[in-house]
């Protein structure tokens, strides 16, 4: 049977992150994906001046009720951008009315990166998005997020291995089973960046890097989240999972600046979806 997954996020109209990235990625594993959207924004807050953003905190409850009645089973929860650290409370609700046991529930918490809050996000956020991780099969913080929600200083732009895996042990004691920790680099190879992992059935961390490209590149997070996600659901393991979704992201890096887009476009991720394509 197909399977059916729920993408919550903002959609950002311009930009490349968020539901533009969630709904084409997990569609091209062939996941029937329905949406709630969180706010309305004409680009993401990143890189460009005067946008706009609409709030939908008072629509996810009457969205959440009447799609309770439909009696759907979502194979998969994924949240992603929030309005608010209030919005928190809604997300929990949607999980208690539109989840069952057998929905994987995958949160990619998408508040902060190098060391900061994204522009519109309150300092509530990191508090009340620990209560929304704990309910979490699979997370996908990048280190800035991971230090917040730990409430650590952050480790700066090069990490310590150690640090990094300390990272991912205290973040799995919230209550996840699978922690992905993205952006990571480690001083002992400048050259490349990449992820570490730490699944309940494994000892330690592994860390999975590919190579490093310069610049600012918005939206690789979601891009990254949304591959790892559609993986999942084709029923590869988390390792393979991360494995595939960070080569896919670093080749959609590679693509978008041999093209020249700007970056503030967001990554050429449509060039790479095929490879979901042919999972089978
Ligand atoms: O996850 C990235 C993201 C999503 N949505 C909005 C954003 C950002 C990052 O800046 O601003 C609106």
């Amino acid at each position: 049977m197909q399977k059916r997954a729920l993408a919550v996020h903002d959609i950002s109209c311009v930009g490349r992150c968020s539901l533009t990235v969630a709904l084409p990625a997990l569609s091209a594993a062939g996941v029937n994906t329905a949406v709630i959207p969180t706010a309305l924004l004409s680009t993401h807050t990143g890189e460009f001046q005067g946008y706009t953003h609409f709030d939908l905190s008072d629509q996810l409850r009457p969205i959440t009720d009447h799609l309770s009645t439909l009696g759907l089973h979502y194979d998969a929860f994924y949240s992603g951008y929030l309005a608010s650290g209030a919005q928190v409370e809604q997300i929990l609700y949607m999980i208690d009315h539109l989840t069952d046991d057998k929905t994987h529930i995958f949160v990619d918490p998408a508040f902060a990166d190098h060391g900061r809050r994204y522009s519109l996000i309150d300092e509530d956020m990191p508090r009340q998005m620990r209560r929304l991780i704990a309910r979490a099969d699979t997370i996908v913080p990048n280190v800035t997020e991971a230090a917040f929600l730990l409430d650590l200083p952050w480790a700066g732009e090069s990490h310590d291995p150690e640090t990094v895996r300390e990272y991912c042990r205290r973040l799995i004691d919230l209550g996840p089973k699978n922690v992905i920790v993205t952006d990571v680099s480690l001083p002992t190879q400048p050259d490349k960046t990449g992820v570490a992992i730490l699944t309940r059935d494994m000892q330690e961390a592994e860390f999975l890097f590919g190579t490093r490209y310069e610049g600012l590149f918005h939206g690789t997070g979601d891009v990254f989240a949304s591959f790892m996600l559609a993986a999942l659901m084709k029923d590869l393991s988390p390792v393979e999972a991360a494995r595939l979704s960070l080569d896919m992201t670093h080749e959609a890096i590679r693509l978008t600046l041999e093209d020249g887009e700007p970056l503030r476009y967001g990554l050429q991720f449509e060039r790479v979806l095929h490879r979901l394509y042919g999972l089978s």
